[in-house]
This record gives C-alpha cells, sequence and structure tokens, in this order.
C-alpha cells in the first residue's frame, strides 16, 4: 500500500498484504452467494492425489477454479453441470476493483471468483495461488460469517508463519512481492456467533493453465 498517503480504512497487517475494514453490505453479498450455489452447488474438490479438500468449493465468474485427479486449472465450464459457471455479481467486481486501489493496485478487473465454504473441522493446507498466469494482478479476498485464523507465510514453505484473525467483513488484498506468497487457514473453531465461514477470492485469470 502507499504508505506516504496513509488512509483510515486500509492497513497493512503483514508485509504486502492489506486489509480493508468498511460497512460492506454483507446481506446484498450473502443473497448473490445463495443465487450462485443454487446454481454452480458446493462440492468437495478432489485433489491429485485421491483426497479431498476439507473446504467445500464453487465459483462464479468467466473462469472457475477446479480439482481433481489430473491436477488443478482454471475451466470456463462446471464439471459438475457441465454449463458455464454463473455470472459474477456487477458488485463483486466492483468491490474487488475499490479494496485493490484502496490498497494501490490501480485497474483490476476479476474475472474468476472462488468461493470456500468453511463447516465444523474444515481448513486448507499452506499453498501458493499460481494458476493464474497473471501474477502482476493481485488478488482479494472477502471473509465472511466465522473467524478464522489466516496463516500467512513467505516465498518458500518453510518461511516463518505469521496468524492473523479474519472476520466477517473483512477483505484482504495482496500482490506484489508477496502474491506467490504461502498461506493457508488453520482449522475452523468454534465461533460464537456463525457455524461457518465463506470466503471469496476475486481473481483475475489470463489463460487457463494446468500445474
Ligand atoms: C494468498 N483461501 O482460496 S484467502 C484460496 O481463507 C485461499 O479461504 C483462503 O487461500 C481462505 O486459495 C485464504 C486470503 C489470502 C490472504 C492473503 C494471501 C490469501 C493469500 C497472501 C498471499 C497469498
Ligand atoms: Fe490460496
Amino acid at each position: 500500500m502507499n504508505s506516504t498517503r496513509p488512509l483510515p480504512l486500509v492497513g497493512e497487517v503483514a508485509s504486502g498484504l492489506c486489509r480493508v475494514r468498511c460497512a460492506l453490505d454483507l446481506s446484498a453479498i450473502r443473497v448473490s452467494i445463495a443465487a450462485i450455489v443454487a446454481k454452480a452447488a458446493w462440492r468437495h474438490m478432489t485433489v491429485p492425489g485421491g483426497g479431498h479438500m476439507s473446504a467445500k468449493m464453487s465459483n462464479c465468474g468467466q473462469w472457475g477454479w477446479t480439482a481433481d485427479r489430473r491436477g488443478y486449472r482454471y475451466t470456463e465450464k462446471d464439471p459438475l453441470s457441465n454449463m458455464t459457471w454463473p455470472a459474477m455479481p456487477p458488485q463483486f467486481a466492483q468491490l474487488g476493483t475499490n479494496a485493490a486501489e484502496l490498497a494501490g493496485y490501480r485497474n483490476f478487473k476479476p474475472n474468476a471468483c472462488l468461493m470456500n465454504l468453511y463447516e465444523r473441522g474444515a481448513s486448507m493446507g499452506l499453498h501458493q495461488d499460481r494458476n493464474e498466469s497473471d501474477i502482476s494482478q493481485p488478488i482479494v479476498s472477502i471473509s465472511l460469517g466465522a473467524a478464522m485464523v489466516f496463516l500467512w507465510g513467505g516465498a518458500h514453505r518453510r518461511a516463518p508463519i505469521q496468524r492473523i484473525l479474519v472476520q466477517d467483513g473483512d477483505i484482504l488484498v495482496w500482490g506484489g512481492a508477496a502474491r506467490l506468497n504461502y498461506h493457508g487457514v488453520s482449522r475452523l473453531q468454534t465461533d460464537l456467533f456463525f457455524s461457518n465461514r465463506i470466503n471469496l477470492t476475486l481473481r483475475y485469470v489470463a489463460t487457463p493453465s494446468r500445474a
């Protein structure tokens, strides 16, 4: 972020990682999510080793991230329905563009939104997001519901990990040198107010890719 012109809404919570706090209209976002998953249902994706991810996933936008026995990639169609993924609500794209701009990234135009649903016991192991091809673009994450501990590592798997609590309505933006940092989330703990957490990640996918 631009540290010479600090903005009250934006804080750098770790090197290269900005959190944007604002009075998000979460109810409109929740209604949009419900409409999307009515068309592209939440599912556990299989990974190349044959296991499955503990978070359930779905997508909206032109490209959707999928995993199966063959690997990880972005597809234009939902493999469950063979239909294109539901459109990204303009509100999501606008939120992504605005949050990225606050964090110092101009002209971010997301065309993919991966949606993760964490129910009791779900987590996400340390990984890098590198299927997007154009890593000059940032990623914007929107957290809804139960708080979770976000694990923020470095450029190498063995780099030290910072633990950052992410809560309902938090928006995280990362890019630049931190775009390929390892990250994950630790197991969902009991939250007094919410039983699940949904995370949306807004991304720009240049071309489909394999990893
Ligand atoms: C990546 N999701 O979907 S997003 C994913 O909370 C994913 O569901 C997590 O990782 C989730 O690929 C985390 C937030 C996030 C924040 C900072 C990062 C991801 C980051 C910094 C570098 C790389
Ligand atoms: Fe990730």
